[in-house]
């Protein structure tokens, strides 16, 4: 036996002395150095009882110990639930008591708050601050910087990632050791990472882009990581002189575009710039190309899938694509009413299956069922269609879902909230285009007769359980929303009237 995803990633990297991290302050941390603070936390773990297949959630700031306490995970066979550091405690509620966590890793900051929600789930709580320091750290100290890998298989569960519902229910994908490394190995391959790069990395890393696509891919190669603790326009300038690749959120683009300094001779030395996790408009990759002669290479996955489809290294990035499918994952578009595959060039709904495809929805049998068919394709709410050179359009969604700034926020989750407001009827939010993060979300508000909702207490309320980059930037009071003949609220006719709400002026 062996513990495929820790010897892949992280082991095969063990006495080594080169770096792995690069800090904001200038500092490097090592690969074996990583490996020693790793298993240093995973002996914590052990101690604490937790047992293989155990999950651990964690909302704590980008660090070499968060990463630490990932790799920590991987090598104890402990299952690893990042969350994102914006979500609110009426969020992570759900998210520890849904997972049943057996150890929750937070911020000092809201070791109080959190505290009764892990006692009631009799889980352990474990600190970890944006500075390294914490609870775990202190343990981890005085612990062994060896530790005995468990053994799993490959079918093994490595991380669960919640991704919100249609019906305003987050779902915990279960990711497997293979999903993860089978995935990190097929983008070594594909966009040629080798041991000499170094990725600036400025994304999060409790999502999939930062934690797998670009830590896992660098991982894999065994090469480096300028590791910035978030998306800094002057530390990126900075910082890209020493680096040879990119990978960010269309977002990121947008904002070093409208960066003088950022030209052709500061990212000359660059061997590739990646994109993902939302569209990136034709518009930004033409501008791209112009200031710095780079064509972005944009590639298309989501969490229950990792990486599913990229534009070729070698050979034509084509603008307003999101490439081929990727060696071993096949790709088809089908019928939304029926799922049987469409003629080349039709737009239908975009169904992958792979090595990479997730195993199902932790304990929601039902969704997985509606969402991973029998034969291993997984629908992915995307609609799309394949041209005849075979890159793969996206032409839309068949989900209700905002991507704002790369974090996806299903509508259905603000209007439960807004409809329980005093005064409110009934609600719709929609996602309207915004210069800055790609789509921002609007939202919409019947009063029920005779009466005038407050729009300040309804705003304080969506503050009081909603993450902030969920909160709708905008509120508007409507007599009634449009609806079809069927009664069913028409979002397209609210998006089309509101289309230039944030277009600069
Ligand atoms: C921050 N804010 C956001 C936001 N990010 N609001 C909406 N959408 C977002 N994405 C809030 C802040 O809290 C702040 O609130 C205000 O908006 C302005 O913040 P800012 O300073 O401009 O934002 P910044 O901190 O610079 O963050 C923007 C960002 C960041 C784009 C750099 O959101 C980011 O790193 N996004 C990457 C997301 C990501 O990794 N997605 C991958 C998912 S995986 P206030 O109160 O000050 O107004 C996936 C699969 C795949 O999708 O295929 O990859
Ligand atoms: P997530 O739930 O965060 O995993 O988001 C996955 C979704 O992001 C996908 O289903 C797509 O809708 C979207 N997405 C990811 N990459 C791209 C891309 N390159 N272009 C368009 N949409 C994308």
């Amino acid at each position: 036996m062996a513990n495929p995803l820790y010897d892949g990633l992280f082991g095969r990297h063990a006495g080594k002395s080169t770096p792995f991290l690069h800090l904001l302050d200038g500092s490097t941390v090592t690969h074996q150095d990583f490996l020693a603070l790793a298993a240093r936390i995973a002996n914590v773990l052990q101690q604490i009882g937790l047992k293989a297949g155990d999950r651990v959630a964690a909302q704590i700031e980008k660090s070499p110990e968060a990463l630490a306490l990932y790799a920590a995970c991987a090598q104890s066979g402990l299952v690893f639930l990042p969350l994102n550091t914006a979500y609110t405690v009426d969020e992570l509620t759900y998210f520890i008591e849904n997972s049943g966590a057996a150890l929750i890793v937070c911020d000092g900051r809201s070791e109080t708050d959190l505290a009764p929600v892990v006692d009631k789930l009799g889980a352990k709580l474990e600190t970890l601050n944006a500075d390294g320091s914490g609870s775990l750290t202190d343990k981890a100290r005085s612990m062994p910087s060896t530790f005995a890998t468990v053994d799993r298989g490959a079918d093994d569960l490595a991380a669960f990632l919640y991704t919100s519902g249609t019906t305003g229910r987050s779902k915990g994908a279960m990711l497997t050791q293979q999903n993860l490394l089978s995935n990190a190995l097929t983008l070594v391959q594909a966009w040629r990472f080798t041991g000499d790069d170094v990725l600036l990395h400025a994304l999060p890393i409790f999502h999939t882009h930062g934690l797998f696509v670009a830590t896992n891919t660098t991982l894999a190669a065994g090469g480096s990581m300028i590791f910035l603790p978030k998306f800094d326009l002057d530390e990126m300038v900075a910082r890209m002189p020493e680096a040879t690749t990119m990978m960010g959120v269309p977002t990121f683009y947008t904002r070093l575009l409208g960066d003088p300094r950022f030209d052709r001779a500061s990212t000359a030395h660059m061997r590739l710039f990646v994109s993902g996790s939302a569209p990136l408009l034709a518009e930004t990759h033409i501008q791209f190309e112009e200031r710095t002669g780079h064509r972005i290479l944009e590639r298309y996955g989501m969490t229950e899938t990792n990486m599913n489809t990229s534009n070729p290294y070698d050979g034509e990035r084509r603008a307003g694509t999101v490439g081929l499918p990727l060696p071993g994952i096949e790709v088809k578009i089908t019928d939304p009413n029926d799922g049987s595959e469409l003629p080349q060039g039709e737009i239908g709904e975009i169904e992958v299956r792979g090595p990479n495809v997730f195993k199902g929805y932790w304990q929601m049998p039902e969704k997985t069922a509606a969402e991973l068919r029998e034969n291993g394709f997984f629908i992915t709410g995307d609609l799309g269609r394949i041209d005849e050179d075979g890159y793969i359009h996206i032409v839309g969604r068949n989900k209700d879902l905002i991507i704002s700034g790369g974090y996806n926020i299903y509508p259905k989750e603000i209007e439960l909230v807004l409809d329980e407001q005093p005064g409110v009827l009934e609600s719709a939010v929609v996602g309207v285009p915004h210069p800055d993060f790609g789509e921002t979300v609007l939202g919409v508000v019947v009063p029920e007769p005779g009466s005038t909702p407050d729009l300040d207490a309804i705003m304080e309320a969506v503050r009081a359980s909603l993450a902030r980059f969920k909160h709708p930037r905008e509120l508007i009071v409507l007599d009634e929303l449009p609806r079809n003949t069927m009664g069913k609220v028409q979002k397209n006719i609210l998006r089309d009237q509101y289309n230039d709400l944030f277009a600069p002026a």
